[in-house]
């Protein structure tokens, strides 16, 4: 695992580090505006006070920090892949380059010592689990896995209430940001409730000191804050594209790793760009409250 030097220094010295996944910039935004936006967290999480730590797998070797080269790597290069927890190993081994997802990411980045991460939406239960089984990764890595994930709920093309029930069941804590339903990514509310709701960086600080006297800790810490209601997409456009997008990933047969990608880019094509803006602006306000409770540890 290679750090770079001013990650390891901050995580050295015990300033605030923010961790991102390289995942949503090489499979979940479209080219070149991806770059732009990998720049912007970056930039984000130093305004907030933390240094970024984005996290990818470049010819085989895992990169805690990615310089300019680097990420624009990432951002362009078609042969990175995208490399869930499971696929470290090969990858490694393969000496290949590779995204890594929210699983990839909060395993890394708990490995190297950072204790908060920012994204956009989890991955989680998809809507055709009786027939496909189709149960992210993230979940379970999340079940087993130290480290507060700053996120605007789960992606909203899956199952969320599925998705809760299963982060009951497997024991991750679920802190609602200043709201008591929990985010719908793209929408502020999925309609579902929260159990609780904090409403500060000091507060999520407290609830992972707890965690550290109860447990030390063995499980994720997901903070989910809703993206602003001025920035949402329309929850009616939403729903009827997003039947549409579930409709031709079923026809096409599309399956595996390809589905999130698949739907993330049906929207955006089909709302014009505006679940774009609606993803991007729930990812901003992630970093930037990541780097706040980084800062406030
Ligand atoms: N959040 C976003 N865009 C994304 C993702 C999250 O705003 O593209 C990625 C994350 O890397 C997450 C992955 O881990 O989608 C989930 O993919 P899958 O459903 O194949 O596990
Ligand atoms: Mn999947």
């Amino acid at each position: 695992m290679l750090l770079t030097e001013e990650v390891q220094e901050a995580l050295a010295d015990r300033r605030p580090v923010v961790a991102l996944e390289s995942t949503i910039i090489a499979h979940g935004l479209p080219r070149p505006r991806n770059l732009t936006v990998a720049e912007e967290l970056e930039a984000l999480v130093r305004a907030g006070g933390a240094v970024p730590a984005t996290i990818a797998v470049l010819d085989g070797q895992v990169r805690v920090g990615l310089d300019k080269d680097q990420l624009e790597r990432v951002a362009a290069d078609d042969s990175v892949r995208k490399l869930g927890h499971r696929d470290l190993a090969p990858a490694l081994a393969a000496r290949a380059s590779g995204a890594t997802t929210v699983s990839a990411t909060a395993f890394l980045a708990a490995r190297a010592g950072i204790r908060v991460f920012a994204t956009g939406g989890l991955g989680g239960v998809h809507r055709e689990w009786t027939e496909t089984h189709d149960e992210s990764a993230d979940l379970r890595l999340l079940a087993q896995t130290g480290i507060t994930v700053v996120c605007a709920g789960v992606k909203s093309v899956l199952d969320v209430p599925a998705t809760l029930q299963r982060l009951e069941t497997l024991g991750v804590t679920v802190l609602g940001y200043g709201v008591d339903r929990f985010p719908g990514f793209y929408l502020r509310s999925s309609g579902e409730p929260v159990d609780w709701t904090v409403r500060s960086p000091a507060e999520v600080a407290a609830v992972m000191h707890a965690q550290e006297r109860l447990d030390g800790p063995e499980s994720a810490l997901i903070v989910a804050q809703p993206v602003p209601e001025d920035e949402q997409l329309d929850p009616q456009l939403h729903d009827t594209v997003l039947a549409e997008a579930l409709d031709e990933c079923r026809e096409r047969g599309i399956s595996g790793q390809a589905v999130t990608p698949f739907l993330l880019d049906h929207l955006m094509r089909r709302t014009e760009g505006a679940s774009l803006e609606a993803n991007l602006a729930a990812v901003r306000g992630n970093a930037r409250l990541a780097a706040h409770i980084a800062a406030a540890l």
